[in-house]
């Protein structure tokens, strides 16, 4: 037991340096701290606004709402991390927690309780369905290469990418 948990710690702070080197993409963002309020509309499938520039070091809140027809997700990261989070997209439509036009949230509960991927809940992204509207806070930092994107299999080849720059 004891030699599972320092397992599970070493692999935790590899994940967290090897996160903090790599993938700099900036953190949550305080309320308190917002300079800026971005409202972004999500369509089937593409953003307006379909591109951003931002300063270094500002927070913005993020006011998003699915107006399509198809569940999409607003996810702020790098193209490694898309990549990386798109089997775990796809994992969620196998398992028919993710359907196209809705989220089996019961059963998204059920299964992050075996495996954590499929609850889907990370400070960088949103996911939502027709008609919802959701907000992410985040700080920026001077990175390159942010793109914030819909990881519903297929979006992401269909275009569905705002690039950011920062400044
Ligand atoms: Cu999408």
């Amino acid at each position: 037991m004891k030699f599972i948990n320092i397992l599970f710690l070493v692999i935790f702070c590899t994940t967290s340096v090897f996160a903090d080197k790599n993938m700099k993409i900036g953190s949550m963002g305080k309320e308190n701290e917002v300079s800026r309020v971005i409202k972004v509309i999500m369509y089937d499938n593409y953003y307006e606004p379909s591109s951003f520039k931002i300063n270094a070091g500002e927070t913005i809140k993020f006011e998003i709402e699915n107006v399509g027809n198809l569940v999409h997700e607003f996810n702020i990261a790098n193209k490694m991390m898309h990549i990386k989070h798109q089997p775990e997209m796809e994992k969620m439509v196998e398992n028919e927690i993710l359907l196209a036009s809705s989220i089996d949230k019961e059963k998204m509960k059920k299964m992050s309780k075996i495996d954590k991927a499929m609850g889907h809940s990370h400070s960088n992204s949103v996911l939502l369905e027709p008609k919802q509207k959701g907000k992410i806070i985040w700080k920026f930092e001077n990175a390159v290469n942010i793109e914030i994107a819909c990881n519903v299999p297929g979006h992401y080849q269909a275009g569905m990418i705002a690039k950011v720059d920062i400044n």
